[in-house]
């Protein structure tokens, strides 16, 4: 076998999982909420991964991977009433799967509820009331103005649902979102080099254990809300070296202060073994981004305003993702 001096292949001697991550990881699930439907979803998740893996182009066996979108909620009450959130839109993701889908790949698009959706960016705020009116025999019309935007959001996605590619399940609490991806990435670990995990969830850090958190709604009459919320085990090593150890990992952070993002982003590449971090800053996170791996840092930008960052993002992904496979199954 060729030395390999291209170092944006990480060691995959991977060390274990540390002790103490590995008891908070423990303990996060054996304490979380059971998952609802998680039958039907490992179900869905294992024939999906079967379908796609026996077939195979040129290149090889089809490529999976696995785009993780919006925020995940903390809730503050078992019956939950509140709860915490952040600003993800989900259109990072959103967006990226719909380039995947275009470069061959099948996507398993882990959303979360009542974000953005593949296809559907041209898409009035209210699609339903703003594109379709109601003829004079009460048939159901699409409205000129909207009949393009329509027509590419229903081709869009037909085809790639339609044809077995894409597999969206949806996740709300950072509970959902944690045992959903584990159980995807376990699956996914069949798929050797072949697998992708794109992170672009924005993920709790902080979290209320269920076992400590409030039944029923908070009450305000007992005064100021004192609430202590524990760190969320840091997953990205896990998935690393234990669900999926040889799949093609990308992870993303945002700061909104530029001066600490790329050193974030050094650490988050080094620290979880990352095969690539996507740094991005708040509010120029629509038009660049910063690609970090082992040989570097560059600047992806999009090529004017009606084009996507995603589009050359993807493109330099999908070409690391295939000198990796090469050298992994050199
Ligand atoms: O979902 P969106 O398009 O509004 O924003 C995308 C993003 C900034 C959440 C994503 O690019 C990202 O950086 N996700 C990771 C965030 C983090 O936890 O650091």
């Amino acid at each position: 076998m060729d030395v390999v001096n291209n170092s944006d292949t990480m060691d995959n001697n991977l060390d274990t999982v540390d002790e103490t991550t590995s008891v908070q990881v423990k303990s996060f699930f054996e304490t979380a909420p059971i998952l609802k439907d998680a039958n039907s979803i490992t179900g869905k998740v294992t024939r999906f991964i079967d379908q796609n893996s026996s077939i195979s182009g040129n290149e090889g066996p089809r490529r999976v991977v696995c785009v993780t979108s919006g925020g995940t909620t903390v809730p503050l009450e078992q019956r939950c009433v509140r709860y915490i959130d952040n600003f993800s839109s989900g259109h990072r993701g959103a967006t990226s799967t719909e380039y995947f889908l275009k470069a061959g790949y099948s996507v398993i698009f882990l959303y979360r509820r009542g974000t953005c959706q593949p296809y559907c960016r041209s898409l009035p705020d209210d699609p339903l009331l703003e594109c379709f009116k109601l003829t004079g025999d009460s048939r159901i019309e699409v409205r000129e103005s909207h009949s393009e935007a329509v027509k590419s959001t229903l081709s869009g996605h037909h085809a790639a649902v339609s044809g077995g590619f894409l597999l969206k399940l949806p996740f709300t609490t950072i509970f959902e979102y944690l045992q959903i991806l584990r159980l995807i990435a376990t699956s996914m670990k069949n798929l050797g080099p072949n697998a992708m995990f794109y992170l672009a969830a924005a993920v709790s850090d902080f979290y209320v254990p269920w076992e400590s958190m409030a039944v029923h709604k908070i009450q305000s009459a007992s005064g100021p809300l004192d609430m202590r919320l524990a760190q969320v085990p840091k997953m990205l090593s896990v998935l690393r070296k234990e669900w999926a150890p040889t799949a093609f990992c990308v992870s993303f952070k945002l700061e909104t202060d530029t001066d600490i993002l790329l050193e974030k982003a050094g650490t988050a590449l080094k620290r979880y073994k990352m095969h690539a971090v996507v740094a991005n800053e708040l509010s120029t996170r629509k038009e660049v981004v910063i690609l970090v791996t082992n040989s570097g840092k560059v600047s992806v930008h999009r090529e004017n305003d009606r084009s996507d960052v995603e589009s050359p993002l993807i493109k330099q992904l999908v070409e690391k993702h295939s000198s990796y496979i090469k050298e992994i199954n050199a």
